[in-house]
């Protein structure tokens, strides 16, 4: 990471920079920009993985206020849902800072900067069979833009059947859909949101599956589903009785993200903690609470 220079406006993405452009190849911020999801295998190396395994069990001895039991089934088996604990959790901070992930983001958003948003834990016992209503992100979030990258990360192998799955270029669809109310799960009145009778009613990808371009992966630790947080996305679960799923994961943002308070509700809500740190709907995101982690570097000479 460098600090920001003078003549950034003018920067191009420098020759200096090889080994990190064979980490993620050009095809991959292609496929990302086309199909709003890319499968990054093994960027993430094995340091982190301990570490964020490490993180995850600190962070299940100690819930945050935010965490959530989606569901628990008649055998005790449960999904369940934690965020914004990085600040509590080291390892998690650490991953924020020091792991390629920001950079990684940066360059498929070709950002010329990237803030962290948030950290999430979706962690389902062996044998689960919950999956995640399909829904987009950015409807439920208190910022708004394009530039976003989510990165999906499994702690332990998950097979295909049982990673998230994403609707193929749903990021560039223009419609306003009614969206899941999580709430309606947890029974949080915080989670809760009403996108109104005026949205269209959200498409039934489960029900007509061979109807839409649905992706997914076998992954390893070390691979990252990196996605916009406009494509439709969900599943995960459906898991074999001896597998369990441990998924970490982080939000990035680009150039062109901007905050927005909105009426319909927010999932997580982060109003409060952003009015208390004094950012304002229009204005760019920062502050320590979501730091600037990586800026594209500038071109010597
Ligand atoms: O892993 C899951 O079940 C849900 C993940 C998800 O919706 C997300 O990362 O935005």
């Amino acid at each position: 990471m460098r600090s920001p220079g003078p003549d950034d406006e003018d920067t191009v993405w420098p020759e200096d920079t090889v080994s990190f452009e064979d980490t993620v190849p050009f095809e991959d911020t292609v496929r990302f920009a086309t199909d709003g999801v890319v499968c990054l295998r093994q960027v993430i190396d094995r340091h982190w993985i301990e570490q964020l395994r490490i993180g995850v069990e600190r962070n299940l001895a100690q819930p945050s206020d935010r965490s959530r039991l989606w569901h628990r089934d008649g055998d005790g088996r449960t999904s369940s849902y934690d965020s914004q604990v990085w600040q509590q959790i080291p390892e998690y901070r650490r991953f924020v800072f020091e792991s390629p992930m920001a950079a990684i983001a940066g360059r498929l958003l070709g950002a010329t900067a990237v803030n962290f948003f948030f950290d999430a834990i979706f962690v389902r016992s062996a044998g689960s069979r919950f999956r995640t209503p399909f829904h987009q992100d950015e409807p439920y979030w208190s910022v708004e833009g394009f530039d976003t990258c989510s990165a999906w990360m499994p702690l332990v192998p998950v097979e295909r059947k049982s990673a998230l799955e994403f609707v193929r270029g749903s990021h560039r669809w223009t419609t306003r859909f009614r969206q899941t109310n999580f709430g309606a799960m947890t029974g949080d009145e915080r989670d809760q949101v009403d996108f109104g009778l005026d949205a269209e009613p959200f498409p039934d990808i489960e029900g007509q599956r061979r109807r839409y371009d649905i992706v997914s992966w076998d992954m390893e630790p070390g691979d990252v589903a990196a996605f916009n947080a406009r494509i439709i996305h969900g599943g995960s679960g459906n898991l074999a009785p001896d597998r369990e799923l441990r998924v970490f994961n982080t939000q990035w943002l680009g150039d062109d993200v901007r905050v927005v308070f909105r009426p319909e509700g927010m999932d997580p809500d982060h109003s409060a903690a952003m009015t208390a740190a004094g950012l304002r709907p229009g204005d760019r995101i920062g502050t320590d609470l979501y730091p600037e982690v990586w800026r594209r570097p500038t071109v010597a000479g």
